[in-house]
């Protein structure tokens, strides 16, 4: 059936097809789409994604993420959620509240957002400040007005331990506790996960690093996804391809799934 007209390339009807009616019969396939911290902080509020280095509009993910929620037969979708105490050790009006570790570059009182410290521990540890954001029960927290919540999904919070911050949806940063994702997706035999929503580089970036660590099938999301730095996103995309992930645009989803 493939190529059948002998020039090389597999027509596209064909695949689909082969993709339908064997591989999935074979492999059964479990989508799982997650999007990540769509919230309004990120793309208007304290932490406006726009006005870091790489300059991106956080709200343009929305139209992609709820087109795919409309046109793409997922069996499960997840919605993620930064969700901090107000007294977070990521944040830099709080650096005050902890000690610093002898080897940290940067005292206390010169420390600002976006640098990166090192608190006292034990064991000591490395932490990006970054201005108060995704308070629990705040404005700043909520998902973006437009973004589409469909119904039977399942909200995961992170990042609510005051002492530790968690850029992966499934682990904190010290692997200390994990969230219900993992179980959530084990409970449903998820298999393949598709990954988009802010920030690219940072929480985006940890997320599908550690989905493809656990063994599933990761796709990024690309044009859904927006982040921080512009380095670092190519730094995540070359993470993603050298670990076996899969980078794509949100029209290539659907034959996907
Ligand atoms: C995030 C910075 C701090 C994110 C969360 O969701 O990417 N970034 N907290
Ligand atoms: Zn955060």
């Amino acid at each position: 059936v493939f190529d059948k007209n002998g020039d090389g390339y597999v027509d596209k009807e064909e695949f689909t097809f082969c993709w339908n009616h064997w591989i999935k019969v074979i492999v059964r396939p479990v989508s799982a789409f997650l999007i990540v911290d769509v919230q309004n902080d990120f793309i208007s509020g304290t932490l406006n994604i726009s006005k870091c280095n790489a300059q991106q509009d956080g709200s343009e993910v929305v139209e992609p993420i709820n087109r795919l929620l409309e046109t793409v037969n997922f069996d499960c979708v997840f919605y993620s959620l930064d969700w901090h105490p107000p007294d977070h050790v990521s944040f830099i009006d709080n650096v005050h509240m902890r000690e610093l570790h002898p080897s940290c570059p940067i005292p206390a009182d010169k420390a600002q957002a976006y640098d990166t410290v090192v608190f006292a521990g034990p064991p000591p540890m490395r932490q990006r400040l970054w201005p108060r954001h995704c308070v629990q029960d705040t404005w700043g927290a909520e998902l973006h007005k437009d973004l589409k919540v469909v119904e039977g999904a399942v909200k995961v919070y992170k990042g609510t331990n005051p002492e530790v911050d968690s850029y992966s949806v499934f682990w904190d940063n010290k692997k200390l506790t994990d969230t219900s994702l993992i179980s959530q997706l084990r409970m449903r035999g998820a298999t393949d996960i598709f990954i988009c929503g802010l920030a690219y580089d940072v929480c985006v970036g940890a997320t599908i690093a550690d989905a493809l660590a656990i063994g599933y099938r990761a796709v990024l999301i690309d044009d859904a996804s927006r982040g921080v730095d512009l380095a670092d996103i190519e730094k995540t995309k070359a993470t993603i391809i050298n670990n076996n992930g899969v980078i794509v645009t949100s029209d290539e989803v659907a034959a996907m799934v």
